[in-house]
């Protein structure tokens, strides 16, 4: 493998799921890392990501190091031959550059901005990386997709052991606009394990048809969870009113009593969640999203793995 930035940068992604599956049901240290450096490269918060792949390079002999662009370090400018006499100091190039020096395997963190659609779903940033980095790139969430999340949630399902699985995507309320990554990028996957994949939405949230052609999608929630295996909530903004949050009829939190129109199933996020909006405490209080969280460490050492075996 020579980039993890999407699905596509997989050749056998069900051979890859296999090989998380495997790593948690009899976790591992190696020292194919030995002498390697990863650097991570967050322009956003993070939590779960952040340590995960920390803790899967230790796994693996490797040093790690961290930098929060916003954070700690200048600011970039992205703009291509822009005039820089304005606010920010180093242009992504050089900062790409540089810091692929110091680096073996180079991951970044760029959410959507969610004003200007095309500029987010043409990566603008992830690209800059993918151009300039001398190293191999992991995706730590780009404006459009989040393939650590979504190879993780694909091991969590798999490891359920439970036959073609009904797997609901519903669509979640949110005090803001987030992006349609997390969700873009789960169903880029599922076709990559035996499941019956499901989305449910308000009208106005509709993603992105190249995410969701093919797919059964119903605007009716209840509907939706009948005889549900595993119930995956995410909020997201409006891909057609780009970033927008449209009105949304009726009450779209994820409760105890919906979750009893299921086949008594997992209850997925990705985390954070905001509790008693997305959905209850008692929702959430036995669901799957600290194991899902836990295998996110199994997800970046597989794919940390097989990056440094092909460096
Ligand atoms: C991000 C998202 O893509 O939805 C990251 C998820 C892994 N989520 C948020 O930014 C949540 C922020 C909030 O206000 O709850």
């Amino acid at each position: 493998m020579k980039n993890f930035t999407s699905v596509a940068d997989v050749a056998k992604p069900p051979a890859l799921i296999q090989q998380v599956k495997e790593l948690i049901s009899q976790p591992s240290q190696s020292e194919t890392g030995r002498g390697k450096t990863l650097g991570l490269i967050f322009f956003n918060p993070s939590l779960r990501t952040r340590l995960s792949t920390q803790k899967a390079a230790q796994n693996l002999g490797m040093n790690v190091i961290v930098l929060n662009i916003s954070a700690d370090s200048w600011q970039v400018e992205f703009e291509d031959g822009a005039v820089m006499n304005g606010g920010s100091q180093e242009h992504i190039k050089d900062t790409v550059k540089v810091i692929s020096g110091y680096c073996d395997i180079m991951g970044v963190r760029t959410f959507a901005n969610l004003d200007d659609r095309e500029a987010d779903y043409q990566e603008k940033v992830l690209n800059n990386f993918l151009e300039y980095s001398s190293t191999p790139v992991i995706s730590l969430e780009s404006a459009t997709l989040h393939p650590l999340q979504s190879l993780t949630d694909m091991a969590t399902i798999s490891d359920l052991n439970i036959q073609k699985p009904k797997v609901v995507l519903s669509w979640a309320p949110h005090p803001g606009a987030l992006p349609q990554a997390v969700s873009n990028s789960f169903l880029e996957w599922i076709p990559h394990i035996d499941a019956k994949m499901v989305v449910t939405h308000p009208r106005g949230y509709e993603l992105s048809e190249k995410f969701t052609d093919g797919l059964s999608i119903t605007y009716n929630q209840e509907e939706a969870f009948a005889g549900a295996d595993v119930v995956y909530a995410k909020s997201w903004s409006s891909y057609n009113q780009y970033g927008q949050r449209p009105t949304v009829k009726g009450n779209w939190t994820i409760t105890e009593e919906k979750m009893k129109l299921t086949n008594h199933a997992s209850f997925m996020h990705c985390l954070p969640i905001r509790r008693n909006v997305v959905a209850t405490d008692a929702v959430i209080d036995q669901s799957a999203v600290y194991r899902q969280a836990k295998n996110r460490e199994f997800a970046a050492q597989t794919v940390l793995k097989n990056l440094l075996e092909d460096l």
